[in-house]
């Protein structure tokens, strides 16, 4: 047969060149190129604006800040790719997006081996985001991203304007890791020095294991910082120990950044990550606090860090990670639709 010659009545003997009508229900989420559930990719600020976009996500694929395993520079790429069957959150009986304008971004052009520079880009980025009035939803990469990130958020308003909920089995408050001050040990201090956030609204949820050393504990309650430790919430219950978290980010402040460390949960549910410790939160419990806080609160932004896919098993922790995002989504669109102001910095 010559190639250049094709026959075409060969396919067309099987009825292969009849028309199809296009599926009704879309395609599946495995095929295509993944956005964020599939939502539109749209990485021109000025586009992001003009359509008015309620929510940006955006991908921080950054990890030169890890201190134990690297690899949560793919979590961007990991948490695209998961399965999503639908819209409509069974949870909050809502379809999120057909509430809000949901876009995806895309990644922070980031490169390896230049952690000063990534970070420099992390923060020009998330402010261009912000900027359009999107509420920008980073996808990480380390925990060390929180710095640019929320960096940007606090100059977009005002500094020690926005409280933090951080959800976390470390505080990463160290004040620096082997000589660097850009590990991903040490963000929330590098946020408290520089007076982007104010200690006394920097609460952190679910810390457990063993560190930071008791002086880090020192400078963290002489910065006024709250936190609540797994053994509380063994004791009074998650619900309970997030509503107070929420109520001391916002003693002072009206918005919340909402960081999702995924170590929080425990690695038999969050195996993928670079510094698992035992004895963490339910995947379920991580779920509904991030429910009960965006439906609470306004957010100013929202990371979710620390996925590695190399550890993972099954996309167990990706799929976490992903559903974190869209509950969050989910509990935006329930305060856009019953009436509250438009999420982010329109807030
Ligand atoms: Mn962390």
């Amino acid at each position: 047969m010559n190639p250049a010659d094709p026959s075409p009545a060969i396919g067309a003997r099987f009825g292969w060149d009849r028309a199809f009508a296009p599926d009704d229900e879309g395609l599946p989420s495995y095929v295509g190129l993944p956005t964020f559930s599939g939502v539109p990719l749209v990485t021109e600020a000025a586009a992001i604006a003009a359509r008015g976009a309620d929510v940006a996500i955006l991908g921080a694929p950054h990890d030169d800040g890890t201190s134990h395993r690297p690899g949560a520079r793919f979590g961007p790429r990991a948490i695209r790719a998961i399965y999503t069957p639908g819209d409509h959150s069974l949870q909050l009986d809502i379809q999120p997006f057909s509430v809000l304008d949901v876009v995806d971004a895309g990644d922070v052009a980031l490169t390896p081996g230049w952690a000063d520079r990534n970070h420099a880009r992390i923060w020009q980025r998330v402010r261009e985001v912000a900027g359009t009035g999107a509420l920008p939803i980073v996808l990480g990469g380390d925990h060390s991203i929180t710095w640019p990130v929320v960096t940007a958020l606090a100059e977009a308003r005002a500094p020690r304007s926005i409280g933090i909920v951080h959800f976390d089995a470390h505080a990463d408050t160290a004040p620096e890791q082997w000589g660097t001050l850009s590990g991903h040990g040490s963000p929330m201090r590098r946020l408290i020095e520089s007076g982007a956030v104010a200690g006394r609204n920097f609460v952190q949820v679910g810390l457990r294991g063993y560190w930071p050393p008791p002086e880090v504990f020192d400078w963290m309650r002489a910065q006024g910082m709250r936190w609540h430790t797994m053994r509380e919430i063994e004791e009074r219950g998650a619900e309970a120990v997030v509503a107070d978290a929420i109520a001391e980010a916002l003693d002072g402040p009206d918005l919340i950044h909402l960081s999702v460390d995924i170590d929080v949960v425990d690695p038999g549910m969050a195996p993928g990550t670079g510094t698992p410790e035992p004895g963490g939160l339910l995947g379920r419990e991580l779920l509904r606090a991030v429910r009960q806080i965006v439906g609470a609160v306004e957010l100013a932004g929202m990371d979710v860090v620390e996925v590695a896919p190399a550890y993972d098993h099954a996309e167990v922790t990706a799929t976490l990670a992903h559903r974190v995002v869209l509950e969050a989504i989910s509990a935006l669109a329930v305060r856009r639709r019953d009436g509250s102001t438009a999420p982010g910095a329109r807030g």
